[in-house]
This record gives structure tokens, sequence and C-alpha cells, in this order.
């Protein structure tokens, strides 16, 4: 009996075969059991897969070699990272050296950047972190690749505003279809359909914006075809790396996207550290920086005093108060 198999499940077929890891292998091996045809033709696909599945869950985690080590984990900031993703010589290089000290490698031909890179963007008084990336095309993605996405903050989708239209290159739209393809097929792009944690916990999806480069030399409506053409309520940020126009506004904005805040610690009777912030989700309370200074401490915590947004200065604030960006907070232990 033919199996029938669906695009969904082909997508996610591929998804297995660019898999780097045994946690990716068994994301990509349940999505393909949860979208396949449940009928008599696919019996034997499935107990395949099932075993197969069992096999990776049975592996033991691997002990990194440092001759063997996951070029395509880039581990994370304190503050937040974002990844860029993108087709070739849509201009990720550039942004990422035009922002910050890395060492990227920008040319005029595809695949000059093989490995991440990451730099570090200056925000006001703390550090973000920006991942230049490999391309991928509608063909090819880096085995391993899709890792350095699932362990991110934030992805920042890149289009290069100037492109031609296909056959020459891949125009704005085709641009956005072929990121957008990666991300859904490997269930890495949060909507309605796809949350950021799967049923076992695993971290599946992130959120994403868009940054469109090379505004210097693009046709006027490269940009407004680009918004019609995304389903997506995404952030669009346009930027030219060659003139510098829309540049100084991004740190802000990847700020605000990243929805973290940041706290100031006093110790009792001294003044505050003004100079390193802790960063946190939006929506932390006085607990959860606590536990960000020191799990064992957090048990001990007896009282807050807070300056800052919404409270009167000095004010004492139970452990659930939830902090607000830029606020200074003394902890008092038992
Ligand atoms: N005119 C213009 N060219 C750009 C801009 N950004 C990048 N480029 C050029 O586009 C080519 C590819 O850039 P690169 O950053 O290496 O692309 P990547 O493959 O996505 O990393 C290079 O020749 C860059 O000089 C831009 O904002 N304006
Ligand atoms: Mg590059």
């Amino acid at each position: 009996m033919p199996a029938n198999l669906t695009p969904e499940y082909f997508k996610a077929e591929r998804w297995f075969r660019s898999a780097g890891t045994n946690d990716e292998k068994i994301l990509a091996l349940e999505h393909m059991l949860s979208v396949m045809p449940k009928h008599k033709g696919t019996d034997h696909l499935r107990a395949d897969l099932r075993r197969k599945l069992s096999k990776f869950k049975a592996a033991p985690a691997k002990k990194v070699k440092a001759k063997h080590a996951d070029i395509f984990h880039v581990p994370r900031s304190d503050t937040g990272q974002i990844v860029l993703l993108g087709t070739p010589n849509c201009g990720k290089s550039a942004i990422v050296g035009a922002l910050t000290n890395a060492k990227v490698n920008v040319a005029d031909f595809p695949f000059a950047t093989a490995a991440p890179v990451p730099g570090m963007v200056k925000f006001e008084d703390i550090q973000i972190q920006l991942v230049d990336m490999p391309p991928i095309t509608a063909d090819y993605i880096a085995p391993g690749q899709v890792g350095t996405y699932r362990n991110c903050d934030l992805i920042a989708i890149c289009i290069d505003l100037a492109a031609k239209p296909a056959p020459a290159q891949a125009g704005v739209t085709e641009q956005m279809r072929i990121c957008l393809d990666f991300l859904e097929s490997r269930n890495l792009l949060i909507d309605e359909q796809t949350s950021a944690v799967d049923e076992h916990g695993n971290v599946l999806a992130k959120r994403a914006f868009c940054i469109c480069t090379k505004s210097d030399i693009a046709k006027p409506d490269s940009m407004q075809t680009l918004k019609r053409s995304c389903k997506y309520p995404f952030e669009f940020a346009e930027i030219s790396t060659r003139t510098g126009a829309g540049l100084d506004g991004l740190p802000a904005t990847f700020f605000s996207l990243l929805n973290i805040i940041r706290i100031y610690a006093k110790p009792p009777g001294k003044p505050a550290d003004m100079n390193e912030p802790f960063t946190l989700p939006a929506g932390s309370t006085v607990m959860d920086l606590a536990t960000a200074i020191h799990r064992d401490l957090a048990e001990k915590l007896k009282f807050a005093r807070i300056w800052g947004t919404g409270v009167y200065d000095g004010q004492n604030a139970q452990r659930n108060h939830v902090l607000n960006d830029k606020d200074i907070i003394e902890l008092h232990f038992s």
C-alpha cells in the first residue's frame, strides 16, 4: 500500500538529515512521526522511525573531545544572543562588521563565511551578542547549523533589498521564502502552531525579526514588496552598512526585541554598582534576581529595598515584586 507521505513529512525528513546533534535528531524524528499520515501503508515506516527514535534516545550524551568540538555551538552571553540568518551575499557579515569588533569576512562571493562568528554590540551599559553565520540556500544548510538557531534568544532574518529577482539572484520575496521555509520546517519560529517548548520541555521555537540591508542601492519599492509578501508581523529595520543609514538605531531595536531588563544590585549601606547590571527577562521578580545572583542565597532572602520605577526611593519590596528596567535593588539576607 502506498504511504502517501505529505510535503510536511518530507520537510521533516530533510530536517532529520541536516540535524547535527542527537537532540536535534530526536526532535526531527518526533516531528516526522507526528505529521506522518496514519494508515496501513505507513505502518512499517512508523515502526522503523520508532526504532530509530529509541536508539537516539538511548544513546548516551557524547563527551565532546576538543578535536570534535561542535563549531556551531556558540556559548551564549548572559545578556542575550541574536543570530543572523540569510541567503549568500545578503550582507550578514557586513552587519556584524559594522556593529562589533569581530573579525568577519565581507566578500562578494557566496559562502565566504564558513562558521559562526560572534561579536558584541554595545547598547548603553550592556553588550548584546550578535552572531554572523554561514548562509543558507533553498538546497543547502550545513549540518549542525540549525543548532545555533535552536540555542539563541532571537533570530535576525537578513534580506538584501537590492538583490535582483530570479533567475539572476534571489529577490526579496524569494529570500524571505527560503528563510521562512528553513525556520518553519524545523519548528524554529514561534507562531500559532509552534511554541517555545514542545510537550517534553525541549526548546523549539524562537522569536524573529528582519534586518533589510543595502538600502543605499535598493529600488524604492523593495521594502514594500517584502512587507506585503510576509505573513508574519515582524519588526523590520532598514539599514545600509555602506552609508551607515539605520545602523545607530539597531542596538536599541535589539534590546527592545530581546525583552530584557537591567537591574543594578546595591550592597546594604554601599552605593549600587552602576557599571555592571544584571540582565533578566522582562517580568522578572525580586526573587528571580536573588536566584540569578546565587541560587543558595536566594533561599535566605529576607527582604529587598528598591529604587526605580513606580516605587518611592528605598521602598521595601516583596519577593514577588515585578522589577522594571534600570531598577536598583538592595537585597537583605537572613
Ligand atoms: N551597497 C552595499 N553593499 C553592501 C552592503 N552590505 C554588504 N554589501 C556588499 O555585499 C557583499 C556581500 O556582503 P557580506 O556581508 O559578505 O554578505 P554575507 O554573505 O551575507 O555575509 C559584499 O561585497 C559587501 O561589500 C550595503 O549596505 N550596501
Ligand atoms: Mg558572510
